[in-house]
């Protein structure tokens, strides 16, 4: 489909998105697609303003019309899914079915939300006074800021927007400069839900329950230092969380951060090679390695090493890297020449440390001479080195022979990094010894599956340098409420807990 089109079909025209001084490019040709009209300081506070103020409205409206939303927002997503699908490939280079598995990720957290806007629950305590009785209460926080990447332009903002608006917030969103033409259009999707659910309930949706916010740093800045903005909500570089959180700190603002990763399989002796080579693969080179749940670290025993490799470095030579929308391609684009810059800088990195590299070089694909397009890299090394304990947003893999698990484990666990691992073994001691608290010391520790990929049932995110937040599924919506403590006195007497009498 013409970019034109799919613009149409998802609300926007693209005649007029070629007015501002924000050029965004598609990573496939790295031809220009759009400029946009960038907001400044003023207008970002007012659109933080307008979402308070709808923040206070919202709040009031009950928690399970408040999933009506939110289960009319998931339907059309549905409606719309091939055009955003074909969208996030345009802007972000992700081949048509992980495009559509974006937006298939965003469907699911809306039926997540939708359930959930029935289970806000809170604890019953038991109090230690007579005729008293204890409680805690989930209320809405306020204003949600969400900071997105390029790679997940827009799963990641409905990971952070479906438990918000359930929760009773309101949505400030600020993504990626690289990818704001999806963001424009998932809000067109919301409006959309949003129509339909006044139409339909009757109850009209405050102005201002989503805002986004287009431009760089700066205007993601005004966002972090408002104190009118209760949750910082960050995905991206640990180098970004770094400035983002004693930012918010400061003004005793929340932040949940998703930050950068550094993800390890381990592969003993008993694995079934076949999955584990899968695996790989997929979490390796798949999404041209830009995944914060990329697989980046490989440690293999030493005794199933010398049948591993070959069989991987074969795979690595057959994957095809091509235009993401065309033919069976299975590695895109990288987002742009600084991350081509920093793939080649990190290669040249590992050589220097010892390392042996295989691929990595830039592939000329038809029609996208401007788009960087790689093969896949494999780098073995004799230890892990210091080019291993950094996060590059690339198709790199570097590996490394281990003799005993306890070794493994600690390799995994030695970086700063703490997002995502597993082990691919038969024996359950190995795999329970990985999960458990002496294991892997990461937000997800998989067994026989790879590092990326995660469903949205569970809680996602890391430790470390990762941020260790929690976002999606279990009870991650925690984080987006806040919780009142209530004691309920309900007798005639006014015993003081630990016994304290304060009589005259
Ligand atoms: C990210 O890369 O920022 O687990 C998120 C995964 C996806 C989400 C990745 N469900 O790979």
């Amino acid at each position: 489909m013409k970019l034109d089109k799919v613009l149409k079909s998802l609300g926007l025209d693209g005649k007029a998105l070629k007015k501002g001084d924000l050029i965004v490019r598609s990573p496939i040709t790295g031809g220009e697609v759009a400029r946009l009209v960038c907001d400044d300081a003023k207008g970002a506070a007012k659109k933080i303003g307008k979402a308070q103020a709808a923040f206070l409205a919202w709040r009031q409206v009950p928690a399970p019309k408040r999933g009506e939303l939110v289960r009319l927002l998931g339907e059309e997503l549905r409606a719309h899914k091939a055009a955003l699908g074909e969208l996030v490939s345009i802007e972000a280079g992700k081949i048509t079915t992980e495009g559509l598995g974006e937006v298939q990720e965003m469907i699911d957290i809306c039926d997540f939300a939708v359930g959930l806007s029935r289970q806000l629950y809170g604890l019953t305590i038991a109090s230690e006074r007579p005729g008293h009785r204890m409680a805690e209460t989930w209320h809405p926080l306020g204003v949600v800021g969400v900071i997105t990447a390029f790679n997940f332009p827009v799963a990641v903002w409905s990971w952070n927007t479906a438990l918000a608006l359930v929760a009773g917030n309101s949505v400030v969103w600020k993504p990626s400069e690289k990818t704001p033409l999806t963001a424009l259009a998932s809000a067109k999707i919301f409006g959309k839900a949003a129509a339909r659910f006044a139409k339909e309930t009757g109850t009209a949706i405050p102005d201002g329950l989503l805002e986004v916010l287009i431009g760089a740093r700066e205007v993601g800045e005004v966002m972090v230092d408002d104190p009118r903005v209760a949750l910082v909500s960050a995905t991206g570089s640990t180098r970004m969380g770094r400035e983002v959180a004693p930012r918010v700190a400061k003004r005793f603002g929340r932040s949940l951060l998703e930050l950068g990763g550094n993800n390890a399989m381990i592969v003993c002796p008993s694995a079934d090679l076949k999955l584990a080579e899968r695996a790989i693969l997929f979490s390796a080179v798949g999404t041209a390695g830009q995944r914060c749940t990329s697989l980046r670290r490989l440690i293999v025993h030493e005794e199933i090493y010398g049948k591993l490799l070959p069989r991987l470095k074969k795979l690595y030579g057959q994957v095809p890297v091509g235009n993401p929308l065309e033919g069976k391609a299975l590695i895109g684009p990288l987002i742009d020449a600084a991350a081509f810059e920093a793939m080649q800088n990190a290669l040249k990195q590992a050589k220097a440390e010892g390392g042996k590299v295989t691929g990595g070089e830039r592939v000329s694909v038809a029609g996208c001479s401007g788009g960087y397009y790689v093969k896949p890299a494999i780098v073995e090394l004799a230890k892990q080195s210091p080019v291993m304990t950094h996060e590059t947003f690339a198709p790199i893999l570097y590996v490394v022979k281990y003799k005993t698990l306890a070794e493994a484990i600690q390799l995994q666990n030695d970086v700063p990094q703490g997002l995502s691992s597993c082990i691919f073994t038969r024996d359950v001691r190995e795999a329970e010894l990985f999960t458990s608290a002496t294991g892997s010391d990461c937000g997800i520790a998989n067994v026989n599956i790879g590092p990326s990929g995660a469903e949205i049932g569970g809680a996602f995110g890391g430790e470390k340098e990762t941020g260790g937040g929690r976002e999606s599924g279990s009870d991650a919506w925690k984080a987006y409420m806040r919780r009142a403590t209530n004691t309920i006195n309900y007798s005639d007497q006014l015993p003081l807990a630990q016994g304290v009498k304060f009589d005259i």
